[in-house]
């Protein structure tokens, strides 16, 4: 397969962008090589400027759901962009994305639209922050909340100590009000809740994680979360970025049955284009300005291109209910990578849950961080570019989850169960 055009262009990215990416999630530093450009997205397929043809499982890492360029979006944006990009004054398309992120979302009465995932994450956090007036945030080792000063924060050097920079650029000032905990680990929150208790404005959390690759939050984890933070004043953050409309159309926590005081929302909500969220109870939501006094404001918030593809978006979700068969789809995939694995030899572990999973080069569960980071990346490397070579684009690292669309076909499952097959024996 030759990627000659894509190397071309990455040569010239370099000397305009650092590393030659705008994310550097998209160069390929999980899996080695050099990141593939892409020309187009048809469906389950993006076609490479080579012409090479991939089935993809990154989706853009979430918000494709519906596949590339599906016809209702597409006809969404070409009949918003006539009609002018962007007005800077409120338009009823911000009304009616909020009306359905308000009717999806049991726990959100009110809701703010933003650009950004990092931004929803960014302002809940000031919200509850400004809120409970309160300093102190927990976040788990694993998750991923956006490019966040106080979100970028590793673990102290013992559990319930504060947290530490984890990017040069965040000062231990912002470092030391957020308290990095390990998930699933229902007595360290305990304990940080006795220590830290009247001191925590808010607990963020990825209910359905992704960003250590697919791993779920335990009942017990997710019932002492809603009890701690309830009893101590806090509020409970769901960062449902990545898991909102991913794995439900109300989300996580239609699933799980625990109602959070806040939720963050990105990706599938703009339906490619930037949008983010942030909602919840009316009475915490309208500390924010105008309402009340927490700041937060952008140009291109509720943007009319950003909404109509997510207005067009939702909407096909909500009338198309399509999560029984994405379910389908992602469990007969991760039973064909698991029999796939077994007939090699290879030990692995599997995360999932609705329309994403992660398949862990592990020979033991992965339920947080500390797991997930004993996982073999080298093997996963190996497998990724094996299955480049047989047209399927899997996410570039072992710590990203695959992504299903209503696009994917059972015979793009079998085809990927297949390839998958063939390589997993050449990795073995
Ligand atoms: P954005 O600012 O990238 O729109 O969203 C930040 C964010 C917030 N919360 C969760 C749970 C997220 O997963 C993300 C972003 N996800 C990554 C991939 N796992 C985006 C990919 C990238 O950074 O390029």
């Amino acid at each position: 397969m030759s990627r000659e055009q894509s190397q071309a262009a990455f040569a010239r990215a370099k000397q305009l962008m650092p590393g030659g990416v705008n994310s550097p999630a998209r160069a390929f530093g999980g899996v080695g090589g050099e990141p593939i450009f892409f020309q187009r997205g048809e469906g389950a397929y993006l076609f490479d400027l080579d012409g090479n043809r991939y089935i993809d499982y990154i989706g853009s890492w979430g918000p494709m759901i519906l596949g590339h360029a599906h016809s209702k979006v597409v006809e969404a944006l070409q009949a918003a962009v006539v009609r002018g990009t962007s007005f800077g004054a409120p338009t009823l398309a911000e009304n009616q994305l909020a009306e359905l992120l308000v009717d999806a979302v049991a726990s959100i009465e009110k809701v703010r639209l933003v650009s950004s995932g990092t931004e929803a994450t960014m302002s809940a956090i000031r919200l509850a922050r400004g809120y409970t007036g309160r300093a102190t945030i927990v976040k788990f080792a694993g998750n991923y909340h956006g490019h966040v000063d106080s979100l970028l924060v590793a673990a102290g050097s013992a559990a319930a100590t504060l947290g530490v920079p984890d990017s040069p650029g965040v000062t231990e000032g912002t470092a030391k009000d957020t308290l990095v905990l390990r998930y699933n680990d229902v007595a360290g929150l305990g304990g940080a809740f006795a220590q830290h208790g009247r001191r925590i404005a808010a607990v963020i959390v990825e209910p359905v994680a992704g960003n250590m690759g697919c791993v779920r939050a335990s009942a017990e984890f997710l019932a002492a979360l809603r009890q701690l933070t309830q009893e101590h004043g806090a509020l409970l953050i769901f960062d449902e970025v990545i898991s909102g409309f991913r794995v439900a159309y109300g989300g996580a926590q239609s699933l799980l049955g625990v109602t959070p005081d806040l939720t963050t929302l990105g990706k599938i909500i703009g339906g490619g284009l930037p949008m983010g969220a942030y909602g919840g109870r009316a009475e915490i939501m309208d500390q924010m300005l105008p309402a009340g006094k927490v700041f937060q404001a952008g140009t291109l918030s509720g943007n009319p291109l950003a909404t109509a593809a997510g207005i067009a978006t939702l909407t096909v979700l909500r009338d198309t209910n399509p999560y029984e068969e994405l379910e389908r789809h992602s469990t007969r995939l991760a039973v064909g990578l698991e029999e796939a694995a077994t007939a090699a030899g290879v030990p692995y572990a599997v995360g999932w849950c609705g329309a994403m999973l992660t398949f862990f080069f592990s020979d033991e569960p992965v339920t947080d961080w500390d797991t997930a980071a004993r996982c073999d990346t080298r093997r996963y490397a190996r497998f990724f570019w094996g299955m480049i070579e047989q047209g399927v684009y899997l996410p570039c690292s072992q710590y990203e989850a695959m992504f299903l669309s209503t696009a994917h076909t059972q015979q793009d499952i079998a085809a990927t169960i297949a390839a998958a097959r063939e390589v997993m024996q050449e990795i073995a």
